[in-house]
C-alpha cells in the first residue's frame, strides 16, 4: 500500500538521515539514493495519512502538457504552488512544459560545397515523440522524456526536481519511472506521486494499454527539520483503503483532457497536516 511504503521511506530518514544544509537555510535530514514501486493495480497512489489537494496535482500536470511556463493558467485556477518561483509577468523560464512539449534544438551543420554553415531552429514534442514510440515499438527502451537541459537550465527559475521519466511495456501493461534529484518528501512526494500515477495513467489510456507499476527513484531525498513533527504526527496515522480514480474513456489523445476528465472516487484520507514551504 502506498502509505505504507511512503511512512517507511520517513522512518528511514528519521532513522538514518544526516543533518545538512540546504540552499533554503532550513536544514534537512538527508539520505542519498531511495525507490519506491507502487502497483497502479491496486489503487490511486494518493496518501491517505494525510489530506493531498489532488485539484492542484491535476491542474499543474495539465498545464505541463499544455506546454505553459507561465502561472497564469494556474492562477485562473486557485493553484499557488508556483507562485514563489515566478517573475513579476507569472514567467518561470523554460521549466518542465516547454522541455516536455518544445526541446529546443539549435542545429548547425556545413552545407555541402559551402564554406559556411546554416543554423537550423527545431523544437521537439517529447510527449508525443514517447505517445508514438510506446504505440509502434513497446518493447522500446527508449521510451524517455528528459526536462533537463543543460544549456537552459541557467534560464529556468526552478532547475527540474523531476528531471527525467521513463515508460516501459510488458505484457499489454504500461510502468513508468520517475527520476527525482531532490525530494521534499514531506511536502513534494506526495503530490510528485500522485502526479505521475495519473501520467501514467493518462498515457496507458491513450495507447490502450492497462497499467503497471509505477516506481518512484530519487537522489537527494529529505525531510525539512521544520517538517519533522508533523511527519512524526502522520507516522501515528493507520493508513486506509486507497482511492480509485477514473479517467473519462472517451479521450484517446492526451492534449484533450480537462480537469473534468478526472473522478477521485472513495478518497477518505486523515486530516491536513500543514506545513511551511521552503523556497
Ligand atoms: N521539490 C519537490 N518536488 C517538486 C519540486 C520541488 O520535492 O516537484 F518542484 C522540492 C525539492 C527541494 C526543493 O526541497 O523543492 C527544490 O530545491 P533545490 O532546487 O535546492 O533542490
Amino acid at each position: 500500500n502506498a502509505d505504507k511504503k511512503y511512512l517507511e521511506l520517513c522512518q528511514y530518514i528519521l532513522d538514518n538521515g544526516t543533518k545538512k544544509e540546504d540552499r533554503t537555510g532550513t536544514g534537512t535530514l538527508s539520505v542519498f539514493g531511495y525507490d519506491m514501486r507502487f502497483n497502479l493495480q491496486e489503487g490511486f497512489p494518493l496518501l491517505t495519512t494525510k489530506k493531498i489537494h489532488l485539484k492542484s496535482v491535476i491542474h499543474e500536470l495539465l498545464w505541463f502538457l499544455s506546454g505553459s511556463t507561465n502561472i497564469q493558467y494556474l492562477k485562473e485556477n486557485d493553484v499557488r504552488i508556483w507562485d514563489s518561483w515566478a517573475n513579476e509577468h507569472g514567467e518561470l523560464g523554460p521549466v518542465y512544459g516547454s522541455q516536455w512539449r518544445n526541446w529546443q534544438v539549435a542545429d548547425t551543420y556545413y552545407e555541402d560545397g559551402l564554406d559556411c554553415f546554416m543554423l537550423t531552429d527545431e523544437t521537439i514534442d517529447q510527449i508525443s515523440e514517447v505517445i508514438k514510440s510506446i504505440r509502434t515499438n513497446p518493447d522500446s527502451r527508449r521510451h524517455l522524456v528528459s526536462a533537463w537541459n543543460v544549456g537552459e537550465i541557467k534560464d529556468m527559475k526552478l532547475p527540474p526536481c523531476h528531471y527525467a521519466f521513463q515508460f516501459y511495456v510488458e505484457n499489454n501493461k504500461l510502468s513508468c519511472k520517475f527520476n527525482m534529484r531532490s525530494t521534499d518528501v514531506f511536502l513534494g512526494l506526495p503530490f510528485n506521486i500522485a502526479s505521475y500515477a495519473l501520467l501514467t495513467m493518462m498515457v496507458a489510456q491513450v495507447c490502450d494499454l492497462d497499467l503497471g507499476d509505477l516506481i518512484y527513484s530519487g537522489g537527494d531525498v529529505h525531510l525539512y527539520l521544520n517538517h519533522l513533527e508533523q511527519v512524526r504526527l502522520q507516522l501515528t496515522r493507520e493508513p486506509r483503503d486507497l482511492p480509485k480514480m477514473y479517467l473519462n474513456p472517451n479521450k484517446k489523445d492526451i492534449f484533450d483532457f480537462k480537469y473534468e476528465d478526472f473522478i477521485l472516487d472513495n478518497y477518505d484520507p486523515h486530516p491536513t497536516i500543514k506545513g511551511v514551504v521552503a523556497v
